[in-house]
């Protein structure tokens, strides 16, 4: 019987480096920034109804960067509030890399961060435990539904932490793109390690959809560059199909077939275009806006 395949995250070393090249080659984070300083301020004017004071609950916010972007037009757009946040992050890597981030930046003293080194589910155990009734007037949850057990249970609980004209902001990849159709025909196969679960954000808006909950949605396009996959023992490309598929070592551990068939996948024009000798994979983010407390 072939041997159970595991997951990259189980190797945080050879995660972060095959997350590094990701970064290099997509356009992941560049279209992050696009949604950060043409949409965010928009939806961040209505929060918090004139108060002097704002609290934030970043959710997996890994080494910060994007959350200090973030941060920043949220300062921008209130520059009179001093502002409370909860960074929730279980990886000591990534928290120290946002400490180390947020000491070079003196002009972020009106924030006061607290550093939570946990898992959503351990903060909401926590919040519960402390029977907190502090509530949230912004929370975010960038590109970390993938590793929840409980999809719904975690949307909830963040949500019931709004105030009013609160936000919650999630974002995943769309259903429509290259990593949704990697999704549906693989599931079984990439999503068995029990580690990160092979959800979109039509996951999310059927959640949201069954609950009642309205919701505006932002679609982010985004692409990634992965000629080096096709590349029989490229060191970069089976770097880069770790991340795809989230299997650590992917080429040398899965099935010819199952090799195969990803590949061809990843070449098909439902997922990927081709410019002169480049293969580009195609994908969506999407941004999904929750502006109602429960
Ligand atoms: C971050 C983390 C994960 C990301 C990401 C950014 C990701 C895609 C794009 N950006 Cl910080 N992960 C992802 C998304 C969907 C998906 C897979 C990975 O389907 C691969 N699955 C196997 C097919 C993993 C369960």
């Amino acid at each position: 019987m072939a041997s159970p395949l595991m997951s990259l995250v189980h190797d945080d070393d050879r995660y972060q480096k095959s997350f590094q090249l990701f970064l290099e080659r997509s356009s992941e984070h560049q279209c992050m920034k696009d949604f950060i300083h043409n949409k965010l301020p928009h939806i961040l004017a209505s929060i918090g109804d004139g108060k002097s004071h704002l609290n934030v609950i970043e959710v997996g916010s890994g080494a910060g960067d994007i959350d200090l972007e973030m941060l920043s037009e949220l300062h921008k757009k209130h520059p009179e509030v001093t502002i409370d946040n909860e960074v929730v992050e279980p990886s000591s890597q990534q928290l120290h890399h946002y400490q180390v981030l947020v000491s070079q930046k003196p002009e972020l003293n009106y924030t006061k961060f607290t550093w939570n080194k946990m898992t959503a589910s351990e903060f909401e155990e926590n919040w519960k435990q402390k029977k907190m009734t502090k509530k949230a007037d912004f929370v975010h949850m960038i590109q970390m539904l993938y590793y929840v057990k409980d999809l719904g249970a975690t949307i909830s609980f963040f949500q019931s932490l709004l105030d009013k004209n609160g936000k919650l902001i999630i974002t995943l990849v769309s259903d429509k793109g290259g990593w949704g159709k990697l999704c549906q025909k693989y599931r079984n196969q990439l999503c068995s390690t029990g580690i990160s679960y092979c959800v979109t954000t039509r996951d999310i808006r059927c959640f949201l959809d069954s609950k009642g909950v309205s919701y505006q949605s932002f679609d982010l396009p985004s692409h990634m560059d992965i000629t080096e996959c096709f590349t029989e023992g490229d060191e970069k490309g089976e770097l880069l199909l770790d991340f795809l598929t989230e299997v650590l070592d992917f080429s040398k551990t899965a099935s010819p077939e199952l090799k195969a068939g990803v590949l061809e996948l990843l070449r098909h024009p439902d997922c990927s275009s081709r410019s002169e000798d480049r293969v580009v994979f195609i994908y969506n983010l999407e941004a999904i806006v929750i502006d109602e407390p429960t």
